[in-house]
């Protein structure tokens, strides 16, 4: 989530706690004005405030309001690399990867790009076992999965003319041979 210059009724930052008392664990915020009310931001030692480094947090136009053109990114050096947690990916309920599995922890960030990838150059402060994923919602340096053959309808031996059709997932290129 980022918000850009956001103000809340009655004052406030990204957070505020007015009754509620919110637990945050493993985020990154950066900017955040001051509380008010009597809730409780339950903070621990695991989130950050350092800049996240986003490749272009107000985009081409220089203007962080127009997110249409905003590349949330992460850089190389960011803090959000590799140190969000895997126990908290949700699962693949909308099957993003389309192979007809559902219960699997989410498989692609939002390029399509594996989800849980390692970057070697950053250490995992993270939790779980490696690859960590990022904060945020784009994975920093990671691939798209490679294409997965999903159904053949029909099989033809080596020399055999006819057709069949397949179907694959992923958003690497297929050549047919
Ligand atoms: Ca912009
Ligand atoms: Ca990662
Ligand atoms: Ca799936
Ligand atoms: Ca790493």
């Amino acid at each position: 989530m980022c918000i850009n210059d956001y103000g809340l009724s009655g004052g406030g930052g990204g957070i505020s706690c007015v009754t509620s008392s919110a637990c945050v664990t493993r985020c990154t915020i950066t900017g955040n004005s001051g509380k008010r009310g009597s809730g409780v931001l339950n903070w621990d030692a695991s989130n950050g405030d350092a800049d996240p480094l986003f490749a272009d947090a107000d985009g081409p136009d220089d203007d962080p309001d127009t997110i249409g053109d905003n590349n949330y990114r992460l850089s190389a050096g960011s803090p959000c690399i590799d140190s969000g947690s895997n126990a908290v990916l949700p699962t693949d309920t909308t099957d993003v990867d389309r192979d007809d599995v559902t219960l699997e922890l989410l498989p692609e960030d939002l390029d399509g790009n594996h989800r849980l990838w390692d970057d070697p150059a950053t250490p995992d402060s993270g939790e779980g076992t490696p690859p960590i994923v990022d904060r945020g919602v784009y994975e920093y340096g990671s691939i798209p999965p490679a294409p997965v053959l999903l159904a053949a309808e029909s099989l033809k031996q080596h020399g055999s003319v006819g057709s069949f059709g397949i179907s694959v997932t992923g958003s690497q290129a297929v050549e047919p041979r």
